[in-house]
């Protein structure tokens, strides 16, 4: 970064102090995830430079040739990887995929049914200062008190009663599979739409570790940067039917013009997420995953819903009578970066939280496995165990950066 550093110090040393703080820590919040240095290649790249409103082939500037290359290869990628009809590459995020698919399918106004914000959704599943809650009528379905797990014949019942247009599935903090057929089955039964955002799954589904939601869903959402591995943004695929409405709703109905140098990013990611080496790698993110929850129930802490079958775990810190927030901030004094979160029935509110959400495909990339998972785990109830004593979270911190040096993450940055 020769350039920056002379033009704008500021910045650089906030670009190198980041760097180091991502090697030294252990990064387990569940949505982060480390690129590769092709994809920041891409992404750092001249196409940044470039209006290209439209799509391939049809482009309002002259001059779009090489964004139409990276953005066909992108589509082609992202359809052959989730074997989908149809697939957008524009949205700038998750949410703005979100909101072009609700307005492909709904008129505002109109009912959906998707989980609650408190029970694992996201923002915009509803919650009723996002768009989503201001723009359309909103029933939300949770879990089941006794297995904190999804409850289909009570989300069966909820859809017949309420009879609304849309079934939307998906989650940010929910550590079971996600039964697709059963709930499009539900959403046929009433004629509603059936869409899913699989943003903290994707990369388990690219796999096939988990159900694949386009084989049954009308329009299914992601962020390209969680479990997928890719720049920061969004992506949308659908049966065919589909494309030009979607395509609409995107451009020119919520965005202008598409960020070409993350579209340019996401075909590298995509192209990655399609060799046996990605396969291999989410699988090591499923195995950390049930590692650590097991070394976690070990050390007497207890994991919402008695395990994890994906990428994270919800633990529930009301034994050890300590909130979210605090165990977060805690641990953060030994750099390790988890975040505070709502449990299914939680008596807490959502900025302090019963407990904290913990994800391993960070750690997973950087090529931890199952027995750096135990000394994780001991890193987690040590830091939580020691009443904020300096000497004591010192000595976690320490042996945080000893095991991170093992595994670096930006040689030669
Ligand atoms: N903020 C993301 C997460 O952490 O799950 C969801 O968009």
């Amino acid at each position: 970064m020769e350039h920056l550093k002379k033009t704008d110090p500021a910045v650089y040393k906030a670009i190198r102090d980041e760097i180091i703080r991502q090697q030294n820590g252990l990064e387990l919040i569940a949505s982060e995830n480390f690129t590769s240095r092709a994809v920041m290649e891409a992404q750092g790249s001249v196409m940044t430079n470039k209006y290209s409103e439209g799509y391939p082939k049809k482009r309002w500037y002259n001059g779009c040739e090489y964004m139409d290359v990276v953005e066909s290869l992108a589509i082609e990628r992202a359809k052959e990887l989730f074997h989908a009809e149809y697939a957008n590459v524009q949205p700038h995020s998750g949410s703005q995929a979100n909101m072009a698919a609700y307005f492909a399918l709904l008129q505002p106004g109109e009912k959906i049914m998707a989980m609650s914000l408190d029970h694992g959704g996201h923002l915009t599943h509803g919650h009723k200062i996002n768009f989503s809650g201001r723009l359309f009528q909103i029933v939300s379905y949770g879990v089941s008190k006794e297995t904190e797990m999804l409850d289909y014949d009570e989300m069966e019942d909820m859809a017949m009663r309420e009879r609304p247009r849309m079934i939307l599935a998906g989650a940010s903090a929910y550590p079971r599979i996600i039964d697709f057929q059963r709930l499009k089955e539900i959403a046929d039964k009433i004629e509603a739409s059936f869409v899913v955002d699989m943003a903290h799954i994707a990369g388990l589904v690219a796999a096939g570790l988990h159900p694949n939601p386009c084989d049954s869903c009308d329009i299914v959402t992601t962020t390209t940067h969680k479990t997928l591995r890719g720049p920061r943004g969004g992506l949308i695929l659908a049966k065919g039917k589909y494309e030009k409405d979607i395509n609409m709703q995107v451009f020119p109905g919520i965005q202008g013009g598409p960020l070409m140098h993350v579209i340019a990013a996401k075909a590298v990611a995509l192209g990655e997420a399609l060799t046996d080496e990605f396969r291999s790698y989410q699988k090591r993110i499923i195995d950390n995953a049930k590692a650590l929850a097991c070394e976690l129930e070990k050390q007497g802490l207890r994991i919402v819903s008695g395990g994890t079958d994906n990428h994270l775990m919800l633990v529930d810190l009301q034994p050890i009578n300590m909130t979210g927030k605090d165990a977060a901030n805690l641990l953060y004094k030994a750099d390790i970066t988890v975040n505070k979160n709502l449990i299914p029935f939680d008596p807490q509110s959502p900025f302090v939280t019963s407990g904290i959400r913990i994800g391993t495909p960070a750690v997973t990339t950087r090529g931890m496995g199952r027995e750096e998972m135990v000394l994780i785990a001991q890193f987690i109830y040590r830091a939580l165990k020691s009443g904020g004593e300096e000497s004591r979270i010192n000595e976690v911190k320490d042996d945080v950066h000893e095991l991170c040096r093992k595994f670096p993450l930006y040689e030669g940055i």
